[in-house]
């Protein structure tokens, strides 16, 4: 019910409201009022790793996701429970090896995702930004969807892993996502002691930041540069 509620107010702005109340079945929902879905669905096998992946980034934070690395699972489910991104991931990765070319190659599927998403970016804000605090941790993350690949990442961990998650994999997988995304991502750690916390930190700013660049604004006509394009 209360997903059903979020979703009812996230998508209000693009909704007609003769249809408001008849949101039972949202892809239904959205070609009654023809507003495309911004999603997409990516499947990408190599010799290590087999990967399904579905987004939709006008979604409701529900997800379905299976890495078979449980402390990554948590950290994607968090990224998009707070990005009100729907995200479904299945994957076999060759973790007889090691935790790296799973997490890595999902952030290659995942930026991919998110620039097949979006599309011609006509009318979205490009830049998102937070502050975001997790006890005592404390996380800035900054986002330009310009197309440009860039990534900035500062942060000092204090273990080599989260579960069977290795610490040197969270910029793999940053870098990964803002190279395939075509967005220069920045993420700092401006304070922190718990490598869980940090982690989480970072998975959720990123969240709230993406979503914040990825929202249309109807006073931008057509993309937001003045090369005129993305
Ligand atoms: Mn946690």
């Amino acid at each position: 019910m209360a997903g059903n509620e979020r979703k009812e107010n996230y998508r209000r702005p693009y909704r007609n409201p003769r249809y408001k109340g008849r949101n039972e079945n949202a892809a239904e929902t959205a070609e009654e009022v023809k507003i495309p879905r911004r999603a997409a669905h990516i499947e990408r096998t190599t010799s290590e790793t087999d990967i399904q992946l579905s987004i939709d980034l006008d979604g409701s934070g529900e997800s379905d996701i299976d890495t078979g690395i449980g402390f990554f699972d948590h950290m994607l489910k968090s990224f998009a429970k707070h990005g009100l991104f729907d995200l479904t991931l299945r994957v076999k990765g060759d973790l007889i090896v090691d935790c790296h070319h799973t997490i890595e190659d999902v952030g290659i599927v995942l930026g991919e995702a998110i620039k097949q998403a979006l599309g011609d970016k006509k009318s979205i804000r490009r830049y998102g930004d937070i502050m975001l605090p997790m006890d005592e941790a404390l996380i800035l993350c900054a986002i330009d969807l310009s197309g440009r690949p860039y990534l900035v990442f500062d942060a000092a961990f204090h273990a080599d892993s989260v579960g069977y998650f290795d610490t040197q994999m969270v910029k793999e997988f940053f870098y990964a996502v803002s190279y395939s995304a075509g967005m220069n991502l920045h993420i700092r750690e401006l304070s922190g002691e718990n490598d869980h916390h940090i982690i989480e930190g970072m998975f959720k700013a990123f969240a709230k930041a993406l979503d914040e660049a990825c929202q249309k604004d109807d006073r931008i006509k057509s993309v937001l540069s003045t090369k005129g394009s993305l």
